[in-house]
C-alpha cells in the first residue's frame, strides 16, 4: 500500500508539472480548468493503473476537462514533431500495438520528450473503403487453401478466408464465451466424433505436410513419421516485428486430434517439438529460448495436433488460462501423474455460447 502512494505522488508530481506549467502560460488565469485538467490526468493515470477501465466517475471528470480543453485548443502551441530526435525506446507493447519513445525536439536544449505512439482503432467507415479508395496497396504474403495473408506498407495485415463457410463466419463473429467442464467420458462419447467429422477442414494442414503450400516459409522440418513436425510462421503473424512472433509446429503424425488424445506414447513427440521447435525459433529470430512460450489449445479450431509458440511479452490471442495448456505441463502431467491424464480428467475451459461443442457437453 505505501508503495502505491509513493507511485501516485511520483506520477502526479513530475509527470503533470510540465503540463501544468505549459497550460499556465497558455491559459492565463483559468485556474478552475487547470485543476480539472489535472484531475483528469490523475484519473486517467489511475484508470491505466487499474487496467485501463475508466470508472463512471472518471468519465464524468474527463468530459468536464475535455470541454475545458476545447475552449483553449486554438491557443495551444503545436510541437514541431518533424524535429523529433529519437534517442531510445522506453517500452513497447505488441498486444496494444503501442510504443513509447524518448528524445528531444531541440538538441541544444536540455528538455526531453516522451512520446506514446499507438495504432488507432479501425472505424467502420474507413475500413469499408480501405480496398477501394486507392490509397492502400496490399502485398499477398501467402496463400494456403482458402486462407490468404496480405499486408500493406501502412501496417495493416489482412487474413482473407475465401470462400468462407458458415463455420468461419461463426469463428470470426463476436460472441460471448462461458466456462464449462467436460469429463473424459463426455469427450470420448460426444465430442470426439464431432471433432473427427464436423470440425473445420484440415486441407490447409495437409497442404503444409505434403509441401503443397507454405513450403518456402518452413523454419524447421523433422521428417520422422512418429515424432516429426514442421515449424512455420502462423497465419496470425505478418513477420514484420519479432515482438508479436507467432510460430506453429504441426506434427507429421495424423489422427492425434487434440490434447485429450495425448498419452505416454506421445512423450517423445512432445519433447521433440518442445526442444527442437524452441531452439529453431530462438536461432532463427534471435530471441532468448526462455522467452518462448509453447502451448496447446483446448479446444482447438483445427483437430490435428499442433503447438503454438509465442513470446512471453505478447498476450497472443488464445494464450489465456481457459484455452492454453503449457507444453511443459502437458509433458509433466503425462510423465509423472498419469499416462492417461488427458483422457481421464475433467477439463475446464471457455467456450463460445454458439459452439456446437457446448450443446454436446451439456447433453
Ligand atoms: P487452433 O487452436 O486450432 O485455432 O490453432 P485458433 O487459434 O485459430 O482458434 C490453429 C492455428 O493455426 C492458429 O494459430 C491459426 O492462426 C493457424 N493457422 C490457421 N490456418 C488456416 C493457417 C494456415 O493456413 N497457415 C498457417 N501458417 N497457420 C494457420
Amino acid at each position: 500500500m505505501p508503495r502505491k502512494t509513493t507511485k501516485k505522488s511520483q506520477t502526479t508530481s513530475p509527470g503533470t508539472s510540465g503540463v501544468d506549467a505549459k497550460s499556465k502560460s497558455v491559459v492565463k488565469g483559468k485556474k478552475t480548468e487547470l485543476t480539472s485538467a489535472r484531475r483528469s490526468n490523475l484519473k486517467q493515470q489511475l484508470a491505466t493503473d487499474q487496467g485501463g477501465c475508466l470508472t463512471p466517475e472518471s468519465v464524468n471528470i474527463e468530459q468536464t476537462s475535455s470541454s475545458g480543453a476545447a475552449e483553449t485548443k486554438n491557443e495551444l502551441n503545436t510541437l514541431p514533431l518533424e524535429n523529433f530526435k529519437f534517442e531510445r525506446v522506453l517500452s513497447e507493447n505488441p498486444t496494444t500495438k503501442s510504443i513509447v519513445l524518448y528524445g528531444k525536439f531541440d538538441e541544444s536544449e536540455d528538455k526531453f520528450a516522451v512520446i506514446l505512439a499507438e495504432k488507432t482503432v479501425f472505424t467502420r467507415e474507413a475500413v469499408t473503403t480501405l480496398f477501394t479508395d486507392g490509397r492502400t496497396s496490399f502485398t499477398h504474403n501467402f496463400q494456403n487453401d482458402i486462407y490468404g495473408q496480405y499486408s500493406s506498407d501502412t501496417g495493416i495485415k489482412l487474413t482473407v478466408v475465401y470462400p468462407a463457410t458458415e463455420k468461419h463466419v461463426k469463428k470470426y463473429s463476436q460472441q460471448r464465451s462461458i466456462m464449462i467442464q467436460e469429463s473424459g467420458h463426455v469427450y470420448a462419447t460426444y465430442v470426439r466424433p464431432y471433432a473427427q467429422t464436423q470440425a473445420l477442414s484440415l486441407q490447409w494442414v495437409d497442404n503444409i505436410l505434403e509441401g503443397r503450400a507454405e513450403a518456402d516459409r518452413v523454419i524447421y522440418n523433422d521428417e520422422g513419421s512418429e515424432t516429426g513436425f514442421l515449424l512455420l510462421p502462423d497465419l496470425k503473424w505478418s513477420q514484420e516485428n519479432v515482438e508479436d512472433l507467432y510460430v506453429l509446429a504441426i506434427v507429421r503424425k495424423k489422427g492425434i486430434l487434440c490434447l485429450r488424445e495425448l498419452d505416454a506414447n506421445h512423450l517423445s513427440l512432445l519433447e521433440n517439438v518442445l526442444t527442437h521447435g524452441r531452439k529453431a525459433i530462438a536461432d532463427k529470430y534471435k530471441v532468448p529460448a526462455n522467452q518462448i512460450r509453447a502451448y496447446i489449445h483446448y479446444h482447438p479450431s483445427y483437430y490435428h495436433l499442433h503447438v503454438h509458440f509465442t513470446l512471453v511479452g505478447y498476450q497472443a490471442p488464445g494464450s489465456m488460462v481457459g484455452q492454453s495448456h503449457l507444453l511443459e505441463d502437458v509433458i509433466e502431467n503425462i510423465k509423472r501423474v498419469d499416462s492417461n491424464y488427458y483422457a481421464n480428467r475433467t477439463l475446464t475451459y471457455q467456450i463460445r455460447e454458439d459452439s456446437p461443442i457446448l450443446a454436446l457437453v451439456e447433453t
